[in-house]
């Protein structure tokens, strides 16, 4: 678990480390990621920081579901819907979360295959 003052990326909602912003709103930001893992892929994360899906709480319902609609607006305007896409929300060690603060990655524009690895 990290705290908001060493997080990464809260230092990208701060905009002391640069990101391709896709969408933004009061509650959530969502960007491209850094190394992407499908011809689209993008994170969408709360404003509020927020370790992982194990620290979340009833009050961040709102932020939740604004997190997982916008993710499927973000899918529309980036032409992946129709075909189909993946979320995925990595929490802890064996979910292979290495950045400590809660984050959908939005998946698309090729086949993905399952289960993941
Ligand atoms: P996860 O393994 O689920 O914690 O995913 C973290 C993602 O964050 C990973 O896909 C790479 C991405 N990422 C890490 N550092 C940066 C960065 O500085 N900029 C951007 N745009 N993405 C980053």
């Amino acid at each position: 678990m990290s705290e908001a003052s060493d997080c990464l990326f809260c230092k990208i909602l701060a905009g002391e480390i640069p990101s391709e912003t896709v969408y933004s709103d009061e509650l959530i930001y969502a960007f491209r990621d850094i190394n992407p893992q499908a011809p689209t892929h993008i994170l969408v994360i709360p404003r509020k920081h927020i370790s992982s899906m194990n620290e979340a709480a009833a009050e961040d319902e709102a932020v939740l579901g604004q997190l997982l609609l916008s993710g499927a607006r973000i899918a529309e305007q980036e032409g992946i819907a129709a075909d189909g896409f993946r979320y995925a929300i990595n929490t802890g060690e064996h979910g292979s979360q290495s950045v400590h603060h809660i984050h959908l990655h939005v998946l698309g524009g090729r086949q993905l295959g399952w289960p993941p690895g």
